[in-house]
């Protein structure tokens, strides 16, 4: 029987080398291996997807072989994602998630929202290229309680901040958390347009969203 890390490589590999096949026999694998579903994607494909954005930097990657990485990413998901363990929670808090207008990188947006998932919230995804009123107008429909806004370029980060000055125009900002992330994001760029949390991955992004949650109803 072949090591877990062993397994948790040939998963990251899989991405990496463009290999749908692998991606989905390692995921098989990691699941007859007892590998937690979580572990196996966060430490396993998300790997390799970070490998190939390595190698995209260094020019030895272009465009198409990103998207066919993409591609055995999300066919590892499509095997993993059903055996994650969910918690259920009584009821459901409501997620606004999407990519900010002008952005079209969702890998990092769609990883968020599983891991929100799996943590039992309600998750309303506007997909990327979001315009800010969409945001809104999609937390009025809802009843909101965070939105998640994510962005992969320097481009597009300022537009984080008028989906905030938006919210804050239409009297929504007290009532709504509003949570950051992807590439270029920092603490310090949060802290500047007044976001209530910045998370550099899918898993810190639960954790901030249960402490902001449980923060906010100690203050009510
Ligand atoms: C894959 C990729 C693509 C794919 C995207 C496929 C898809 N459907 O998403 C394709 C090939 C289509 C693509 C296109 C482009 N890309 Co591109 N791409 C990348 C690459 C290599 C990897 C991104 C990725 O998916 N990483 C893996 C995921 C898992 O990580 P992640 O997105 O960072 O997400 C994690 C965290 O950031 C966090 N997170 C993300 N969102 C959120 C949200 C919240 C609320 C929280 C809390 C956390 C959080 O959690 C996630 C999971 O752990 C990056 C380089 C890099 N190393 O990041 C360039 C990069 C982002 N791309 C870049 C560029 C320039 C482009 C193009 C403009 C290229 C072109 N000339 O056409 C176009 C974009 C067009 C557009 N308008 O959107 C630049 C951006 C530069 C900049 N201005 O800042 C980068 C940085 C590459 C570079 N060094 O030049 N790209």
């Amino acid at each position: 029987m072949d090591s877990q890390q062993e397994i948790l490589d040939r998963l990251a590999e899989g991405v990496r080398e463009m290999d749908e096949e692998l991606a989905v026999q390692a995921s098989y694998e990691a699941l007859e291996n007892k590998i937690d579903a979580l572990t196996a994607i966060n430490q396993g494909l998300v790997v390799g997807m970070n490998e190939a954005g390595f190698l995209y930097e260094q020019e030895e990657y272009f465009v198409p072989e990103l998207l066919l990485c993409s591609d055995a990413m999300y066919a590892g998901l499509d095997v993993l994602s059903p055996h994650i363990q969910r918690n259920t929670a009584e009821s459901k808090q409501k997620v606004v998630i999407g990519v900010v207008e002008g952005d079209t990188h969702d890998i990092g947006k769609n990883l968020v929202k599983l891991m929100l998932e799996v943590a039992d919230f309600e998750i309303y995804d506007l997909g990327r290229d979001v315009p800010a009123v969409d945001f809104i107008s999609k937390v009025k429909e809802v009843g909101a309680d965070i939105v998640c806004l994510s962005t992969l370029m320097s481009t597009t980060m300022d537009r984080m901040a008028d989906v905030i000055e938006l919210l804050k125009k239409e009297g929504l900002r007290e009532q709504v958390l509003v949570m950051i992330g992807g590439g270029p994001i920092s603490q310090a760029f949060a802290n500047r347009i007044g976001a209530d949390a910045y998370s550099e991955n899918a898993i810190g992004a639960v954790k901030d969203a249960k402490r902001l949650l449980s923060e906010k109803r100690v203050a009510i």
